[in-house]
């Protein structure tokens, strides 16, 4: 379904800025999913990134609970950027069991289960372990904000990465295909503020799975609804992040009249 409205003409609609896209093919696979999921577990409740545009709120209990972004990278699915993605995360007790990243066009499967390890398309995944930022590839995103602070904040923290000297700054454009790209090593660390908790809930374990390291912006322990996160090869490269990195002020995904 993702593949076929990738090819075709879309017809699209603005969201929360000019940059934050929908089109009916992210409300179709979610519909999909929630419906299938619902069919064999009546009583599980679904946190989806439309179903909150659309005005159901954010509420993560002890109930098993499906995190679910239909398409994760819309801008880049809107313009046949290749890097397109389904994130779905199973949470229980508040804490993700397991999750799977499915990169669409690259048809690439990244799959964790709590304390199972993490895989791409079945063969294991692991961190590059660095722990030098100055030997660093950094992961980020400009999302979909376009005010003055939130713009200045995030070119400031990628004027002051690579100032420390890095290695180079990347962004693919969707969160949970830049996050397993960090449980494959291919680049050693990620931090975005503004993303979603349906962006990240499921590559958050699968980076963990892979041996990295999950925090927030600050440094403090990872809050899923909070909105800011770094993912990293290493303890040391994370926090090194976090020194330098400032954060914008963001509206947490669960505070009440969020979406
Ligand atoms: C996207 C994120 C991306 C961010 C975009 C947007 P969506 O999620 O994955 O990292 O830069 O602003 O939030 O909206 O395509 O599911």
């Amino acid at each position: 379904m993702v593949l076929e409205g990738f090819h075709q003409e879309k017809d699209v609609k603005l969201k929360s800025s000019p940059a934050d896209l929908v089109t009916e093919t992210d409300q179709n696979v979610e519909n999909l999913l929630i419906s299938s999921i619902r069919e064999t577990y009546p009583e599980h409740r679904f946190i989806g990134e439309e179903s909150v545009v659309a005005g159901e709120p954010v509420v993560l209990t002890d109930s098993p609970t499906w995190i679910i972004d239909p398409i994760d990278g819309t801008v880049n699915f809107v313009h046949r950027f290749p890097f397109v993605a389904i994130s779905i995360a199973f949470a229980v007790n508040k804490q993700v069991e397991f999750g799977i990243v499915y990169s669409c066009v690259e048809d690439k499967m990244f799959s964790a289960e709590r304390g199972q390890g993490a895989f791409l398309n079945g063969v294991p995944l692991h961190v590059s372990h660095q722990k030098d930022i100055h030997q660093c590839v950094v992961v980020t995103e400009i999302g979909a904000e376009r005010d003055d602070l939130s713009l200045s904040t995030m070119t400031s923290n990628i004027y002051k990465l690579l100032k420390l000297p890095i290695h180079g700054v990347r962004a693919v454009g969707t969160a949970a295909v830049d996050m397993c790209l960090i449980a494959t090593g291919a680049a050693d660390a990620y931090y975005h503020i503004g993303m979603h908790c349906w962006d990240i809930a499921a590559s958050t374990l699968i980076v963990s799975e892979a041996g990295g390291v999950v925090m927030d912006t600050d440094g403090s322990q990872f809050d899923m609804m909070s909105r800011k996160v770094i993912a990293a090869s290493s303890a040391d490269v994370a926090n090194s992040i976090a020194k330098v990195v400032c954060a914008f002020p963001c509206r947490r995904d669960d505070e009440v009249g969020s979406s």
